[in-house]
């Protein structure tokens, strides 16, 4: 099946709602109240926020592309929370995927269409600040995107002062004080950054480098969502580390941080 979304007549807000839909029948769930899209490291999360009420292959939605990375995951789970409300688990389209803007930006919506008024967007990214070991989870503060595109379409000036919602900065900060908080810089990948472009990103304002998030954070607000935005540093930047960056050893940080971050992340969802 051709993904409509790659139809530029077509109008993906209109496709978000038809996938909603689609979501709303699957789970047997008419509103979900949060959504939440779990990166690298953080999958674990979706076990301990409350109980599965559905999971099925996002494949069977309209707009969500076919697998494309070790690690990542295409399943759209919904979760009935502890306090009751409804949490809706989305996977991610990357923009190294190559399936264009919408595709990145559809979960969001999706999200948006379903009810959603506050977005977790997790990620696996790698860290500027020599002093964050491997395995640190981190908050965002404020993105800078280096993709140099935007996901929103026509003239909507939409006002990103506040994208990563101070007020859930200071939820997350109730329940584990130590966080920390940084600037994320969205690369396109999927290649990681040479040395030179990370000390770009050190010059410019940024504190973590990553390959997402951003581009998710600037759709979810146009839809007015309110967004947490999560970090797990598993890496120090290339040239910040002296050795090789390899995907494997950050699957390996990952794992190794996965069951004390989603802890965390579930004991922040609790509170939403
Ligand atoms: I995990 O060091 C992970 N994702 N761009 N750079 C970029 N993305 C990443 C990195 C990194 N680590």
């Amino acid at each position: 099946m051709t993904n409509p979304l790659k139809d530029p007549k077509t109008n993906p807000f209109e496709i978000a709602t038809a996938a909603a839909e689609q979501i709303a029948k699957l789970s047997g769930v008419a509103k979900h109240e949060i959504a939440l899209t779990l990166g690298s490291g953080w999958g674990k999360a979706a076990e301990l926020i409350g109980e599965t009420v559905a999971t099925f292959d996002a494949s069977e939605v309209v707009g969500f592309n076919p697998p494309a990375v070790v690690g990542h995951s295409t399943t759209i789970r919904s979760i009935r929370l502890h306090n009751g409300k409804h949490a809706l688990v989305l996977p991610r389209s990357h923009w190294y995927e190559g399936h264009g803007i919408r595709s990145v930006v559809h979960p969001v919506r999706t999200a948006a269409a379903a009810g959603v008024e506050t977005v977790v967007l997790t990620n696996g990214c790698g860290g500027l600040n020599p002093a964050w070991k491997p395995g640190t989870p981190i908050l965002i503060r404020d993105h800078i995107s280096l993709v140099y595109k935007s996901p929103i379409e026509g003239a909507n000036f939409v006002d990103l002062t506040d994208a990563y919602s101070k007020r859930l900065r200071d939820l997350a900060r109730s329940v584990d004080p130590t966080l920390d908080e940084g600037v994320y810089v969205q690369f396109t990948g999927p290649h990681y950054e040479t040395p030179a472009e990370v000390q770009m990103a050190k010059a410019i304002g940024g504190d973590l480098v990553g390959m997402s998030t951003a581009l998710e954070t600037i759709a979810a607000r146009e839809s007015k969502l309110e967004v947490l935005g999560l970090s797990l540093m598993t890496n120090l930047a290339a040239g910040i580390q002296t050795t090789p960056l390899s995907h494997k050893e950050v699957l390996e940080a990952g794992k190794e941080a996965e069951g004390r971050i989603s802890a965390l992340l579930a004991e922040i969802i609790a509170k939403l």
